[in-house]
């Protein structure tokens, strides 16, 4: 499926419009919303209500610094949120649901939980009614299907002696009875395939090779590309810019204990941690793309691991999974 089409489930149109040529009728009847930083309460209001189809009109002001708007799982530009000054953002959406609005711009160690809702009621318009509403459970997420707990120890018992090679993997892998489906690629880690390729005569740092091609062929550059960016904006600053698990909030997470507030259950026997770092082969190597995506949709629940389930759509969260695994392989020399 193209990304675009994907998006396009949910219309949204954004206009920033100048404070002054806001009609008053509008300007009067729209909500202030008040951010700031996430110890000082985050977003006032929280919680926004609307119908499908109807314009939603908001006004959002800073109280603190600069500040991001955003609306999970669409294509939607963030808008900068000023303090002192006021922006008019009108949204509409043609699907009922509950959608998650977030802060995109890193005000602090909480930023990520400056998050709040927006509540869609009423029927849908969309061409395909017999599609659930955002929010609820469209699928259920490949972890639980395969009875994986994401919480559990998962490393390689066996590593690479160095970064195994997807062009030799591909050469090694043309006669091999592999199974090279995105459902394989996804339910097993790269230590699995590894040790599937036990019975062949193929050298340890052969069989990683393969490893690494059947990755590769499960991925895309355009894909690489958009979980670079996805991870940029959103995952560095606590698992570093390269992956080593060193971004600039990683100390502060680490001195950050316990304070956690992250509201599931659960989260009262979870301790903060340091950040993964994605460049330690004995983790991600003993790693399947289903665990991770386990982990990215459900969040670490008290780790200071974020949730992000309600924030990316399922293609975006394959696409940063595609590119987390790029720390591990080296994808060069082999075209699409
Ligand atoms: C606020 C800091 C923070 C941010 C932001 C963050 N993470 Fe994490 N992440 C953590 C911590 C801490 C852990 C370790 C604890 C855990 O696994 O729950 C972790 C663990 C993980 C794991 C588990 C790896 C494993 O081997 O179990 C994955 C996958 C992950 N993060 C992906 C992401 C992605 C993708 C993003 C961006 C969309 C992201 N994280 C953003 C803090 C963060
Ligand atoms: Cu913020």
């Amino acid at each position: 499926m193209k990304r675009s089409e994907l998006l396009s489930r949910i219309l949204i149109t954004v206009a920033v419009l100048a404070t002054v040529g806001t009609p008053l009728f509008i300007w009067a009847r729209t909500p202030l919303i008040h951010a700031k930083i996430a110890e000082d309460g985050g977003w006032n209001p929280d919680i926004i209500k609307v119908n499908v189809g109807e314009p939603l009109h908001l006004k959002l002001t800073s109280d603190d610094v600069v500040h991001g708007f955003a609306v999970g799982q669409m294509d939607m530009q963030s808008v900068d949120v000023l303090p002192g000054k006021v922006t008019d953002i009108t949204l509409t959406f043609d699907r009922p649901g509950i959608y998650t609005f977030f802060c995109t711009r890193w005000c602090g160690l909480n930023h990520w939980r400056m998050r709040g809702t927006i509540e869609v009621t009423g029927a849908s318009d969309s061409p395909i009614p017999a599609e659930p509403a955002l929010g609820e459970v469209e699928r259920v997420p490949m972890y639980v299907t395969l009875g994986l707990d994401i919480d559990a120890p998962h490393e390689a018992p066996v590593i690479p002696s160095s970064q195994p090679s997807a062009s030799s993997g591909r050469k090694l892998a043309a006669n091999l009875p592999i199974d090279r489906s995105t459902d394989y690629y996804r339910a097993n880690s790269p230590y699995q395939v590894f040790g599937e390729l036990s019975n062949t005569s193929m050298t340890d740092s052969q069989r990683w090779d393969v490893a690494a091609y059947l990755w590769q062929s499960n991925t895309t550059a355009e894909s690489l590309a958009n979980g670079q960016q996805l991870y940029a904006q959103n995952c560095a600053a606590c698992h570093g810019e390269n992956g080593a698990g060193d971004g600039v909030f990683a100390d502060d997470l680490a001195a950050a204990g316990e304070s956690s507030t992250q509201t599931m259950t659960g989260a009262d026997n979870m301790t903060m941690q340091t950040p993964v770092d994605f460049t330690d082969p004995t983790r991600m190597l003993g790693a399947s793309p289903a665990l991770l995506q386990g982990k990215i949709l459900r969040g670490g629940m008290g780790t200071g691991m974020p949730m992000w389930g309600s924030i990316f759509t399922e293609e975006q969260i394959w696409d940063l999974i595609a590119y987390l695994y790029s720390f591990q392989f080296n994808y060069q020399g082999v075209t699409q």
